[in-house]
């Protein structure tokens, strides 16, 4: 018998919707982010200011390669900014960052798209 594979495509892909059919709650946030005045850093600030999350900032002093120091190359291995932690998890790169907090919290699609509409692909074309 020839498995069912066109089940696999009914299968929630995204966090949002992963929690929205197994009727969990959106998690509690617990970010900090890890950033100096960059493009790069300022970007993942604008994004969690539009969702109205709550955040702490470490500034991350990078003339003064803070962010090689073991401290910081535990919540980056990749030794740059930005970076967040969101309770015990890390994430960087800001695309990934980007990627990741739209998909955890942005519910409302306030500023992001339903995985898999030409919207959503368009957005990850840019990030
Ligand atoms: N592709 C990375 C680039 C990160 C990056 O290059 N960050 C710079 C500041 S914008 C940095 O930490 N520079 C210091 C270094 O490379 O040691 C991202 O988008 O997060």
């Amino acid at each position: 018998m020839s498995r069912p594979l066109f089940l696999l495509n009914a299968l929630p892909r995204t966090t949002l919707l992963a929690r929205h059919f197994a009727k969990m709650p959106t998690p509690t946030p617990d970010i900090t982010l890890y950033t100096t005045q960059t493009p790069n850093g300022i970007k993942v600030s604008i994004l969690l200011e539009e969702l109205s999350l709550p955040y702490k900032v470490v500034p991350i002093d990078i003339s003064k390669n803070v962010q090689k120091e073991d401290w910081f190359l535990k919540v980056n291995p990749n030794g740059r900014i930005p970076a967040i932690t969101d309770g015990k998890r890390s994430v960087f790169e800001s695309g990934a960052i980007l990627m990741y907090l739209v998909d955890t919290y942005d519910e409302e699609r306030k500023i992001s798209y339903e995985y898999g509409t030409d919207e959503y692909w368009e957005v990850v074309q840019w990030v």
